[in-house]
C-alpha cells in the first residue's frame, strides 16, 4: 500500500474496531485503493449502487433495518453532492451513517481540476463530524489522522446516533497501490480512544490500574465547590497519587506538586525519572513545559483525562481513554477500586517539591512577583495578565482562600484588564491584577469603565516592553529587539489613572517597595494603582538564572 493510501488503512481499520461490515460502493476511480482494499476482506460485506443518491438511501435503509451502523463510500464531485438527500434523511432521523468520500489533493480547489469541489462545506449541518483526513507524509499526520478518526467516531454513535463525514483526498497514482516499497508508515500501530460514560462498569477501568504510577494533573479551574475539592483531596490521599497542580489550579492537598518549580527544572531525560505509567487530567488549560515534556514521552505512558464534553484534547499525544462526566460522578464510580500507588513515587514527588525553592533574587519583575506572594492577603482574588505577571507567580504556592485567574486559554495580552474589573465587580473583597506594562497599556482603556469599586488593586509592572522579549539567549541575538518585537517604550500609568480618581503609588527599589505594598493591600476610599519600574534586561537574566538554579537543584537531588 503506498504512502499516499496510509489513510485509507487507517479508516479500514477505525471502520473494523468499529464493527461496520456493511459498506455501500459508488464506482469511481478515487475511491479504487478504498474498494480493493475492502472488496478483499473477508470482515466486510460490499453492496454495489452506482447512484449516489439511492447509495445514500439504501445504506440508510440498511442502517434501520439490520441495527448496524453502515458506510457509504463514493468518488470526488458530484457524486459527493448527489448524498446530500440521503445523508440529510439520516441525519434528522438519527441513522449512524459513516459517509465516506474520496476526493483530489485539497491544494487544487478552484484550479480548472476536473471533478474537483469543495465537499467539506456540503454536509456541515447535516452531520455529528466533518473530518478531512491528512495525506500521511510524516509522524505528526499520523497523530492527527488518527485523532480525528478517533474524534469522528466517537461522535458516530455518543449522545445520539447520526451520520458522520470523512473526506479523504487522494494524492498519487493508483499503481502505487500494489508498490510495496511506500509502505513505511503501516508498521505503527493505531491508538484508539475509549470513551467511559457514568453508566459503564469501571471493573476494568480498576485492573487497568492495578500496579501502575499514577499521577494526576489539575488544569486551569475556579469552580469547584469546597465539597468536591474535599471529597478529591480524600481520592488522593487514599490511592496515594501525586497531584501536579498550579495556582490556577485552585486546589490545594498535602500531595500537590507546585508544577511550574518541578516542570522548569526538569528535561526530557531527568523527566524520565518522574514520568508515570498513566496520568490522569482534570480542568482546563495546563502549563506550556508539562505539555512539552509530556509529548516528548509520547506514548510511552497513558493519559486519561476526565471531562464533560465529547471534544478530544489530545495534548500530551498519547490520550487512550476519556471519562465523560463530571468530577464527582468520577468520584463516585472510583469508591468501589481498591488501587494503591506506589508509595514511593508519592514520597519521592513530594520530597522533590519540598527542596525545590527559588533562590535570592536581585530586585526584578520575579522578586516584585515573590514579594507580593508573601503578603497578599487570604480570601482575595488574584487575577495574573499573561505573560510573565502569570508564569512568575506560579513558582509560588498562594494560600488556598485566594482565588486564583488568568486569561491561558487564548493567551491574549488584551483582555487582562477588563476581564479583571468584571471579575472585581462581582468580588467581595481586595481584588489584585498583576500586569506588565505593555497588557496594561494595551487595556488601559478598560479603566474608564465607570463600574469600578474600590477594591481595585493594580500591580503594575512597567519594565518599559515586553520582558518575555529580553529572556537570553534570544534576546542578546536579536538586534534592535526593543524596536518592534518588545515594543520598548517610555511610558508611565501616572496621568492617565489619577485622572479617573485612583491613588497612584510608584515604587523602583526593594524596601520602598515593601512600604508601599502596605496601603496597597488595605481599605481604601479608592481604587489603587502600584506602579513599580524594573529594568527589562535584569528581569530577563534573572528568570533565565534562575531556570537554571532549579535545573542544578533537581540534578543535585536525584543524585
Ligand atoms: C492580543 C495579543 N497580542 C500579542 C501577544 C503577544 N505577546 C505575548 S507576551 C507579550 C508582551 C507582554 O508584555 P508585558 O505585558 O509588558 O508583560 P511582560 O512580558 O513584560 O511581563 C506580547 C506582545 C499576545 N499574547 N496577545
Amino acid at each position: 500500500m503506498g504512502g499516499s493510501y496510509i489513510n485509507n488503512k487507517y479508516l479500514i481499520e477505525f471502520l473494523k474496531k468499529n464493527n461496520v461490515k456493511k459498506i455501500v460502493l459508488s464506482s469511481g476511480t478515487r475511491n479504487i485503493p478504498f474498494i480493493s482494499m475492502v472488496e478483499n476482506d473477508s470482515f466486510f460485506e460490499c453492496f454495489s449502487v452506482v447512484d449516489e443518491r439511492n447509495a445514500a438511501f439504501f445504506g440508510m435503509g440498511l442502517s434501520q433495518e439490520s441495527r448496524e451502523i453502515v458506510a457509504i463510500a463514493c468518488t470526488s464531485g458530484t457524486a459527493v453532492s448527489n448524498y446530500v438527500s440521503g445523508v440529510t434523511e439520516a441525519f434528522y432521523s438519527r441513522v449512524p451513517l459513516v459517509v465516506i468520500t474520496f476526493d483530489r489533493s485539497t491544494y487544487v480547489l478552484n484550479q480548472l481540476e476536473t471533478q474537483k469541489i469543495d465537499q467539506m462545506s456540503i454536509f456541515d449541518t447535516i452531520t455529528k463530524s466533518n473530518i478531512c483526513l491528512p495525506v500521511i507524509k510524516d509522524e505528526e499526520d499520523i497523530w492527527y489522522c488518527q485523532r480525528i478518526l478517533n474524534e469522528a467516531f466517537i461522535q458516530l454513535n455518543y449522545n445520539g446516533f447520526g451520520p458522520i463525514h470523512i473526506n479523504v483526498p487522494f494524492i498519487g497514482s493508483t499503481n502505487e497501490l500494489w508498490d510495496d516499497s511506500k509502505n513505511s508508515y503501516i508498521s505503527n500501530s493505531i491508538k484508539y480512544i475509549d470513551m467511559v460514560s457514568p453508566f459503564d462498569d469501571f471493573s476494568e477501568i480498576y485492573n487497568r490500574l492495578m500496579n501502575k504510577k499514577v499521577l494526576i494533573l489539575i488544569g486551569q479551574d475556579i469552580n469547584m465547590s469546597n465539597d468536591l475539592k474535599n471529597r478529591l483531596v480524600s481520592f488522593v490521599y487514599s490511592h496515594k497519587i501525586p497531584v501536579i497542580t498550579d495556582n490556577l489550579s485552585n486546589f490545594k492537598s498535602k500531595n500537590n506538586i507546585n508544577a511550574e518549580r518541578l516542570f522548569k527544572a526538569l528535561d526530557s531525560i531527568t523527566f524520565e525519572n518522574i514520568m508515570p505509567d498513566i496520568i490522569i487530567t482534570y480542568g482546563l488549560n495546563f502549563q506550556e513545559r508539562v505539555k512539552d515534556l509530556f509529548k516528548s514521552k509520547a506514548r510511552q505512558f497513558e493519559h486519561w483525562m476526565i471531562c464533560e464534553d465529547t471534544t478530544i484534547r489530545d495534548c500530551f499525544k498519547s490520550l487512550t481513554l476519556i471519562f465523560n462526566m463530571k468530577l464527582d460522578y468520577y468520584l463516585n464510580k472510583m469508591e468501589g477500586c481498591s488501587f494503591k500507588n506506589d508509595i514511593n513515587y508519592l514520597n519521592k514527588l513530594i520530597s522533590i517539591n519540598e527542596k525545590l525553592y527559588i533562590p535570592e533574587l536581585k530586585f526584578s519583575n520575579f522578586s516584585v512577583i515573590k514579594e507580593f506572594s508573601k503578603i497578599i492577603p487570604n480570601n482575595s482574588l488574584l487575577h495574573l495578565s499573561i505573560l510573565n505577571s502569570t508564569r512568575l507567580m506560579q513558582f509560588f504556592d498562594l494560600n488556598g482562600s485566594i482565588k486564583v485567574h488568568s486569561n491561558v486559554n487564548t493567551f491574549g495580552i488584551d483582555g487582562c484588564l477588563p476581564t479583571f474589573l468584571g471579575q472585581a465587580f462581582c468580588f467581595d473583597g481586595l481584588a489584585f491584577i498583576i500586569i506588565g506594562d505593555l497588557s496594561f497599556f494595551y487595556g488601559m482603556n478598560a479603566l474608564s469603565i465607570r463600574h469600578i469599586n474600590n477594591n481595585v488593586r493594580v500591580l503594575l509592572i512597567n519594565n518599559h516592553g515586553g520582558a518575555e522579549f529580553h529572556i537570553p539567549p534570544s534576546s542578546r541575538e536579536i538586534k534592535g529587539i526593543d524596536n518592534f518585537i518588545g515594543a520598548g517604550h517610555h511610558f508611565s500609568s501616572k496621568g492617565w489613572v489619577e485622572s479617573l480618581g485612583f491613588k497612584y503609588l510608584s515604587s523602583n527599589n526593594e524596601n520602598d517597595l515593601k512600604e508601599k505594598f502596605k496601603p496597597f493591600i488595605s481599605n481604601s476610599d479608592s481604587p489603587i494603582i502600584l506602579e513599580v519600574f524594573t529594568d527589562i534586561n535584569i528581569d530577563g537574566d534573572v528568570t533565565l538564572n534562575t531556570y537554571r538554579d532549579l535545573e542544578k537543584q533537581l540534578k543535585d537531588i536525584l543524585k
